[in-house]
């Protein structure tokens, strides 16, 4: 009998639906479990030091928490058994694995304001489905003044977090007009392949339904909004869901991907489309998050550098983007998943370092390869905490 995992969280989390789909594609058995579950609050949250999700439970009671480290488990657990996953989330070749990290990265982290806007902002179509599917995971037996109270202060922080990452009234109309865009490109994209590098999903598209999934094709207001301008895009969310081969829209049986000197002109428009979106932001981050280390001389190696080894933000930034400035919180989670773009390219062989530094510089991504923290971000315990100083030589 394969083993049965447990995953922790909820229907509405963003971060759930990068690891559902995974396991989802892979064919993995799981049951998926309540974040209201007194077991997560109990004997979970206290073990991965925080409140978040998703958490994956495995049968001899290992935690693994956070979206990238879940995959990354049964990736590794694959190849140690000399075994290969139905459907590696990584491209065996440099152009499109580095490729689809920078879209795990995107999909993440830099789609949380169309995602958060379209949740939070239309509260009229949307409330009634947020309040029933918010309880349904957090505390499904509430009473009725309880389930008020509990999804008040749910929402309150949700909203708050949408501010912090940049969702303003002066933003608003931007955020709009940038997810229009993204809609067309992808759409365009998916006109003539199923995933993002082309006839299998890979880590670019984990990372791209995370956004896309619980948000932005399932509240109310953006699932119709998507339906009716974009269907590509919905039937893509669709087909990342399930766990069988879906060859609607003319596609064909073929689960290749696309060579690395054929990534088509839709993907560099996508890539391009990054550049303009997300460059501007993350380089305003790592600024931040360098001169912060500077500022923080007693900072310990293993750790957040903060008050609470929990927390996940060391401070906000303002940058300009779409000819406004916008000011988000700086998480330092974002500059683990650059890494594992700027390590994958170290790690690929020169010809194909040159083919994806002509591939970055021709999209307008070059920088992104180089925008690098004085000390790295590791994965200890399941919190974020801080590598030692690149710059001290000993
Ligand atoms: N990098 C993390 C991000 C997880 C994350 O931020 N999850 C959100 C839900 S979508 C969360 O648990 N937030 C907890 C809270 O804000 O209370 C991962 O993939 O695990």
């Amino acid at each position: 009998m394969p083993e049965v995992y447990q995953l922790y969280g909820m229907s509405a989390s963003l971060y759930m639906g990068k690891v559902r789909s995974y396991l989802r594609k892979q064919h993995i058995p799981f049951v998926e479990r309540a974040g209201g579950d007194p077991y997560f609050a109990e004997k979970i949250v206290p073990a991965v030091g925080r409140m978040i999700m998703p958490v994956l439970e495995t049968s001899n009671g290992t935690l693994i928490q956070d979206g990238a480290d879940i995959i990354d488990f049964f990736e590794q657990q694959a190849a140690a058994n000399n075994e290969s996953m139905r459907l590696p989330a990584y491209p065996s070749t440099g152009v499109a694995r580095a490729v689809a990290y920078l879209f795990e990265l995107f999909g993440g982290e830099g789609m949380l304001r169309p995602a958060m806007h379209y949740r939070w902002n239309f509260d009229e179509t949307n409330l009634s489905f947020l309040k029933n599917d918010f309880m349904a995971s957090l505390f499904p037996s509430a009473d009725v003044e309880t389930a008020e109270k509990v999804f008040d202060f749910a929402s309150k922080r949700m909203r708050a977090a949408a501010v912090a990452f940049g969702v303003t009234l002066e933003s608003i109309p931007l955020i709009e007009q940038s997810y229009a865009e993204f809609l067309d490109l992808f759409s365009t994209h998916l006109k003539s392949a199923p995933y993002l590098l082309g006839g299998r999903p890979t880590i670019g598209d984990y990372g791209l339904i995370a956004p896309l999934f619980a948000h932005l094709a399932r509240d109310p207001y953006p699932s119709l909004q998507m339906r009716e301008y974009a269907p590509e895009v919905f039937r893509y969310v669709e087909r990342m869901n399930a766990p069988e081969q879906v060859l609607t829209d003319g596609f064909s049986a073929g689960e290749n991907l696309f060579s690395d000197d054929a990534m088509p002109a839709t993907l560099k428009n996508l890539m391009r489309y990054v550049a303009q979106e997300y460059l501007p932001e993350l380089r305003a981050q790592v600024q931040f998050a360098n001169e912060w280390i500077d500022e923080n001389l007693q900072l310990e190696t293993g750790t957040n550098g903060l008050k609470k080894p929990e927390s996940r933000v060391i401070g906000n930034v303002e940058f300009g983007w779409r000819g406004i400035s916008l000011k988000t919180s700086v998480m330092p989670y974002r500059f683990y998943l650059l890494q594992r773009l700027q390590d994958s390219v170290m790690q690929a062989s020169p010809a194909a370092q040159r083919a994806i530094t002509d591939l970055f510089s021709e999209t307008g991504l070059l920088e992104i390869l180089d925008l690098t923290t004085y000390r790295r971000v590791e994965r200890v315990n399941h919190l974020e905490v801080w590598g030692p100083d690149l710059r001290v030589s000993d």
